[in-house]
């Protein structure tokens, strides 16, 4: 997916051949006579992801503490059940139509709205962030992502004070995604938090991912990220934002929920019911490394969990 926030007629320089390139500068230059667009140009031309402008880097988070995970392997191995049990779903996931896409913002808010994709990024500040996954099967990645941070979206839509909790809902469309053939599972895809965790700066709605769009095996056009969380939580491919007084049934709590809880916060110290979570496997290194309390962003998100007991199992699961 592209998003055309600059004029369409501005081809990514990747998609050119020098002649068309050649033409298209001629026209740029053309177009710009006399209306005073000179001073874009070198941006445009030396652009390097769809984005405009161009997302910049939180320095909060310009540093993972670990080698960022290969753009390969993260692409290939992924959890997106709509696409397959397995972890090779990404040549599946191609069959999801992701451009237009539109985005229902309901619930308890000031302004419901359906947004198309584009538009909502023309009002959220795209910025670049590296952080850690910590998946709830005791593998972990680190990724570039580029997004916005969801307290953004929260500031727009306008949650009346008696709206708690944020419900994200992913398509349903089993024509195209199989595992939503299998009717067992409570499809669609939903997941849940507090409104007080979603305004928190680390909750962030990704839209791309190592200076591009994000690839539709990893989510696309939006998919939410946690970082302190099990990785179940980050909902990928949403389609319908509500905000609610009611807790959310999310989709593995309502499959299992004696192992898939709400909070699903990350702890070390607090095992599965089938296996450790005191170590993590990172892909593409191999290294098995300890798992740290809240994935290691204790610093930015304990507080809220002040007063709760900490090693109280249903805050883990
Ligand atoms: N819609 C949807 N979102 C989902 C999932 C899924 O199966 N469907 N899997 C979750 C799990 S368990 C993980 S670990 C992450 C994986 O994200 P990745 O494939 O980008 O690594 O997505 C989460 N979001
Ligand atoms: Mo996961």
């Amino acid at each position: 997916m592209h998003y055309h926030r600059k004029p369409r007629w501005i081809i990514p320089e990747r998609e050119v051949t020098p002649e068309a390139c050649f033409l298209n500068r001629r026209t740029i230059l053309a177009g710009m006579a006399g209306i005073g667009l000179s001073a874009a140009l070198p941006r445009l031309a030396s652009a390097a992801t769809g984005f405009s402008p161009e997302p910049q880097m939180n320095p909060s988070f310009a540093d993972a503490g670990r080698a960022v995970t290969e753009e390969s392997i993260n692409s290939t191995y992924n959890n997106f059940y709509e696409f397959g049990m397995s972890k090779s779903i990404s040549r599946q996931a191609e069959a999801l139509e992701t451009d237009p896409w539109t985005v229902k913002i309901d619930g308890m808010v000031d302004t419901p709205m359906e947004i198309g994709m584009e538009d909502l990024l023309k009002r959220m500040p795209l910025e670049e962030r590296i952080v850690r996954h910590r998946c709830v099967e005791a593998w972990s990645m680190v990724v570039p992502w580029i997004g916005f941070p969801l307290s953004e979206l929260i500031g727009m839509a306008g949650p009346s004070s008696d709206a708690k909790y944020v419900r994200m809902e992913t398509f349903k469309d089993p024509e195209i995604a199989p595992g939503q053939r299998q009717t067992w599972y409570p499809w669609p895809y939903v997941e849940g938090l507090t409104v007080e965790e979603a305004m928190n700066p680390l909750a962030f709605m990704v839209v791309g991912a190592y200076g591009k769009d994000l690839p539709k095996s990893m989510g696309a056009p939006m998919r939410l990220h946690l970082p302190w969380k099990f990785g179940f939580k980050s909902v990928k491919s949403v389609v319908r934002i509500s905000f609610t007084d009611e807790q959310p049934s999310s989709f593995w709590e309502a499959l299992q929920s004696s192992e898939y809880g709400f909070w699903a916060n990350v702890n070390p110290k607090v095992p599965h019911p089938r296996w450790s979570q005191a170590e993590e496997r990172v892909l593409g290194t191999g290294d098995q490394v300890p798992t740290q309390l809240f994935n290691g962003y204790a610093e930015e998100v304990a507080s809220l969990y002040a007063g709760m007991d900490q090693d109280a199992r249903t805050l883990w699961y």
